[in-house]
């Protein structure tokens, strides 16, 4: 994606309407069964991504609000292909992080992934959404534990970020948080506007834990 593209999103340069959000985190994190959940509003199963799967989405259309599209770029997660992160992230709108809350043995590796994607875009302030997958299980870890283990508070100040709990398996939680990362993207370019400059840190921090079933599938 646009490796000749300066600092200007994706969405502003095509004028396609929809926002151009880039998913990436750890394979097996969930990123595929979130895209398709948000796709098609069902669980479908999913095999390892090589590559990319690239979906247009709406938001908001079913709560009678005004809808918001997206277009998500769902990046392959395993170790070989993460470089790609890089191109995938340079000039979209938000950036979409997902982690495994289940998965605590990995939770330094998602870290250490994170960072790494905030400092390549740290200049260009692309606001982040940090998605807690998989709260269905007993074993996940909370958004608070998660903020910390991943370090958030560490990120650069002029990125606006959000945590939020969620599970792609009902789909709770997705709808709210690509919410939140739509105000994210509003605000960062209000500010930019505004200021010519680049936004303030912002952080909108979800407080409400989505509701753990034991179940996997529906
Ligand atoms: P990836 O695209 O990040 O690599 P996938 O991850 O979407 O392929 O998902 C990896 C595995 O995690 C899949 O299980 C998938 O069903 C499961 N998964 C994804 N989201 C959730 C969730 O919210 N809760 C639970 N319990 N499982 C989830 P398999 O068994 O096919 O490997
Ligand atoms: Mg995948």
């Amino acid at each position: 994606m646009g490796a000749g593209l300066g600092k200007e999103s994706l969405s502003s340069l095509t004028g396609t309407g929809s926002y151009h959000c880039a998913m990436i985190g750890l394979d097996s994190s969930g990123k595929t069964t979130i895209l398709y959940r948000l796709k098609f509003g069902q669980y479908t199963n999913t095999v390892p991504t090589i590559g990319f799967n690239c979906e247009k989405i709406r938001i908001g259309a079913e709560s009678g609000s005004k809808s918001h599209n997206f277009l998500l770029w769902d990046v392959g997660g395993q170790d070989k292909t993460r470089p790609l992160w890089r191109s995938y992230t340079r000039c979209t709108d938000g950036i979409i992080f997902v982690v495994d809350s289940s998965d605590a043995e990995r939770l330094e590796e998602a870290k250490l992934e994170l960072l790494k994607i905030c400092k390549l875009t740290e200049k260009h302030t692309v606001p982040i959404l940090v998605l807690a997958n998989k709260q269905d299980l007993p074993c996940a870890m909370d958004t608070a534990r998660l903020e910390k283990g991943l370090g958030l508070g560490e990120l650069a100040r002029g990125v606006g970020w959000s945590i939020r709990p969620c599970c792609a398996v009902t789909g709770e939680g997705l709808e709210e948080a690509l919410t939140g990362l739509h105000e994210l993207i509003l605000k960062r370019r209000k500010s930019s506007t505004h200021t010519g400059r680049a936004p303030s840190a912002s952080k909108v921090k979800a407080s409400k834990k989505v509701q753990r079933s034991h179940s996997h599938h529906y």
